[in-house]
């Protein structure tokens, strides 16, 4: 990675079938009032980053090289609202170990690069709407299975039209 300061964070990122999929639960929330998502932007936050200068970089990109992580499943099968930062949310009832532990080794790795682990709970989610009007929480009748094999490094640019986000370099979860 060359360049200036970026905007980083990691996250797991759809495929295509996936982020169609993600794509339709925005249409289950036709009475959310917001800033919806790009179907371009829709991702699940590992770690947030921040501006990040050109000097810590190549650190972020070695810290990622060295997270051993195993591939799973991911159920996604639940619509919520989080009326502090005021997101419509989907995500998992139930967090798998390997995203767990993947999150934790990130996290882990990335210390001597200058990042302080995230304080709060880890709560995987993928946000639908932003600045939204409230969302009654619903059990999805059919969960969206996602078969996550990579994670990856995004750049975001919230300036501008969507999409913002731009994934810029992935790692494969396993051998
Ligand atoms: O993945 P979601 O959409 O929930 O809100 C930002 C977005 O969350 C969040 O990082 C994700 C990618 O931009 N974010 C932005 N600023 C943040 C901060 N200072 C932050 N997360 C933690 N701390």
């Amino acid at each position: 990675m060359a360049g200036g300061r970026r905007r980083l964070f990691f996250a797991l990122w759809p495929d295509e079938t996936v982020r169609a999929q993600l794509a339709a639960l925005q249409e289950r929330l036709p009475q959310a009032q917001g800033r919806w998502v790009h179907p371009e932007d829709l991702h699940l936050t590992l770690q947030f980053l921040g501006s990040v200068e050109p000097g810590r970089q190549a650190c972020i990109a070695e810290a990622a090289r060295a997270v051993q992580g195993e591939p799973f499943e991911l159920e996604i099968d639940r619509i919520d609202f989080w009326s502090k930062p005021r997101i419509a949310w989907a995500g998992p009832e139930a967090v798998p170990r390997p995203l767990k532990r993947l999150v934790r080794m990130l996290a882990k790795k990335l210390e001597p690069c200058g990042f302080e682990p995230e304080r709060r709970p880890y709560k995987p989610h993928v946000t639908l709407v932003r600045k939204s009007t409230p969302v009654a929480a619903m059990k999805l009748p059919e969960p969206i299975l996602w078969a996550v094999e990579h994670f990856v490094l995004v750049e975001s640019r919230p300036n501008g039209d969507p999409p913002h986000y731009r994934p810029v370099e992935g790692w494969p979860l396993g051998d």
